[in-house]
């Protein structure tokens, strides 16, 4: 089992376009176990895009970033951050494949709509950045036994 993070960015949010992607999380049939509205500040930014702090497009992305509320999440679920990343698509909404989240709704590489880690140690370190320990509410849905087989 894996927990990942997932940020609806502001360009989600402002095109209302959360409660889509939300409800592909949960068709998917994985758990939310985390959840929270929030505005990113840019030290906040600089922590989460720390690989990126300094390259050429990282003022734009801070600027962006900053810009509104997002929702941040935890999701949890069997190869969690793989099958995240999938549903997401490529970085660059013009080369994601259509079916997925970017590149059903975004044409833009900045503008992507979604953050989910990339591998279990960004996973760990990004949920660590967003979340408090005690905002993390694992459970098990009553469907549960109906997602997937038990040995899964
Ligand atoms: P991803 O892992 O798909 O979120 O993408 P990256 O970690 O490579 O990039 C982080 C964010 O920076 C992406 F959401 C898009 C943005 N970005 C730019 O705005 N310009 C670039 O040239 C590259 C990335």
């Amino acid at each position: 089992m894996e927990q990942t993070l997932v940020l609806l960015k502001p360009d989600c949010m402002e095109r209302r376009l959360a409660g889509r992607v939300i409800t592909r999380i949960e068709d998917k049939g994985l758990i939310i176990v985390a959840l929270k509205l929030m505005r990113v500040t840019p030290d906040l930014a600089r922590r989460h895009y720390a690989e990126h702090v300094g390259k050429d497009f990282y003022p734009g992305l801070e600027t962006f970033i900053t810009s509104g509320p997002l929702v941040a999440m935890v999701v949890e679920g069997p190869e969690a951050i793989a099958v995240i990343r999938k549903m997401a698509g490529a970085t660059n909404g013009r080369n994601a494949a259509p079916g997925t989240i970017r590149g059903d709704f975004s044409s833009s590489r900045q503008m992507n709509l979604v953050h989910a880690s990339d591998s279990p140690e960004s996973a760990e370190g990004e949920i660590g950045i967003f979340f408090a320990p005690e905002e993390i509410l694992p459970h098990t849905p009553t469907i549960f036994p109906w997602l997937r087989a038990a040995d899964e």
